[in-house]
């Protein structure tokens, strides 16, 4: 299948490329290289080291045989995302092409609105190409867990049945999102639903949990196929830092009381899931909602692993709370539907452990880039709109002390 990926240089885009070639699939990408500034702007770098593009390019023309499209272009212009669609006539599109970080868009009002403009306008220019271009196509486009929010009730996949007044109906479930980023994602799948519903596009909404790990096997030993792997207050999500902190011998960091859960899944995973989308796609004018994650863990119960793994790999790790810079539940109930994927097949790895041994391995060997900017895994992005580094916590809050209304 031909299948165009948006946000090819990015963590899941560049993984993603390597996965479907694997699988025989004819594979295209677009990005503007936005996320590379982003993160020298929080003053940091992918802990394992990126090749620039062209390079990228050969290593993936050698090792499957075929080289990749590629243009380098912004998403929300609209003459050029057309003239992709129009070149490469894509059968499934995955957009992955937008601003992944919830920290990031709550900076100021410059980046709230760039990173919404951003997210919004790249998905309403991808929509009329595919309407425009190639409407038999398959959207596969990424939202997130977070669109939900912690509501006090079970989650369903995208839609639920209620009772009101005495009629039923099948509605959209409530999106109860936690940042700026987390509510772009959410004005991005209502436009997909609404124009899957008056242009008869089919597309695949997935929303993502938290995704972790430095590799997929079909990477091989070629450094120039790498993954990035980020570490800072916005790029980098919350076991990829713990793993960046213990190997550089720093604190792994819960924030607030630390029993905040969410959905997470291994990169490996991620790949699995959405390659069994693409290869399942839905049909003429049905928009489809997946949850996608592996399992639900507390982030206490996470750095308590991470720091498991590490000790048994000789590194003297501790854990240490830190005030938390945002506004969220620190302790919720916490119960979403996963059983879309499942049907189709997905094969959960259910190994946590050997993940982090293995990206414990790859970080290793690349301490001293962490080691270099490790100022910044102190976060001091604060949801209440000022910009202040977390202090750590001696004594861990008790429950009716903290935890705020989100
Ligand atoms: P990423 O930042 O590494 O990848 C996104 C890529 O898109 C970057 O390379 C960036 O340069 C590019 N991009 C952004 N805006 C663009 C534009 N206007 N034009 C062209 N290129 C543009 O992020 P990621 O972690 O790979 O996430 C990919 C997608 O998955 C995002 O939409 C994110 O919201 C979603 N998601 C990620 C996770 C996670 O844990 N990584 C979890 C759930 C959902
Ligand atoms: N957290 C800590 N300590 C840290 C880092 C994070 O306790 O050092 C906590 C956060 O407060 C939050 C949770 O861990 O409660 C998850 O934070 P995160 O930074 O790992 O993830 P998040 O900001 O939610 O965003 C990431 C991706 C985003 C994606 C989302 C999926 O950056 O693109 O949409 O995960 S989800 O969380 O399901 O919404």
């Amino acid at each position: 299948m031909k299948v165009l990926v948006t946000g090819i240089d990015g963590y899941l885009g560049w993984a993603l490329a390597q996965y479907l070639a694997a699988k025989g699939h004819e594979v295209g990408g677009v990005d503007a290289y936005f996320r590379r500034t982003w993160v020298a702007e929080m003053g940091s770098q992918s802990a394992t080291p990126i090749a620039d593009m062209p390079v990228r390019l050969r290593a993936f023309e050698e090792r499957w045989g075929k080289p990749l499209f590629f243009k380098a272009g912004d998403l929300t212009n609209w003459a050029f995302v057309k003239s992709v669609f129009e070149e490469f006539q894509p059968e499934a599109i995955v957009h992955f092409g937008e601003c992944p970080s919830a920290p990031f868009s709550m900076i100021d009002v410059h980046h709230t609105t760039f990173v919404q403009v951003n997210n919004v306008v790249g998905t309403l220019n991808i929509l009329y190409a595919m309407r425009d271009v190639v409407p038999e196509a398959h959207l596969v486009k990424l939202g997130t867990m977070g669109e939900y929010g912690t509501p006090q009730i079970d989650i369903p996949e995208g839609f639920f049945e209620i009772e009101y007044r005495g009629r039923t109906d099948r509605l959209p479930f409530p999106r109860q999102a936690g940042s700026w980023y987390h509510w772009s994602k959410v004005h991005g799948s209502n436009n997909i639903m609404f124009a899957c519903k008056i242009w008869g596009l089919r597309s695949t909404d997935i929303m993502q949990g938290v995704v972790y790990g430095t590799r997929i096997d079909e990477m091989g030993d070629d450094d120039r196929l790498l993954s990035r792997l980020d570490f800072d207050e916005s790029f980098g999500t919350a076991i990829n830092r713990f793993c960046c902190q213990a190997v550089i011998g720093e604190p792994l960091t819960p924030f607030g009381r630390g029993h905040q859960r969410r959905g997470f899944l291994p990169l490996r995973d991620s790949m699995q899931c959405l390659t069994l989308a693409i290869e399942n796609p839905p049909s003429p004018g049905e928009y489809r909602v997946f949850n996608q994650f592996e399992e639900t863990y507390d982030v206490t119960e996470l750095a308590q692993k991470v720091q498991k793994v590490a000790n048994e790999l000789g590194m003297n790790t501790t854990i240490h709370h830190l005030e938390n810079p945002r506004i969220e539940l620190e302790e919720h109930y916490y119960q979403p539907d996963h059983q879309g994927l499942l049907d189709l097949g997905y094969q959960p790895t259910h190994d946590m452990e050997s993940e982090l041994r293995i990206m414990l391995a790859d970080l290793e060997r690349h301490r001293a880039r962490i080691e270099a900017v490790k100022d910044v895994l102190i976060p001091a992005i604060r949801w209440d709109g000022s910009r202040r580094k977390s202090q750590f916590i001696d004594s861990v809050p008790q429950p009716d002390l903290v935890g705020h209304s989100a």
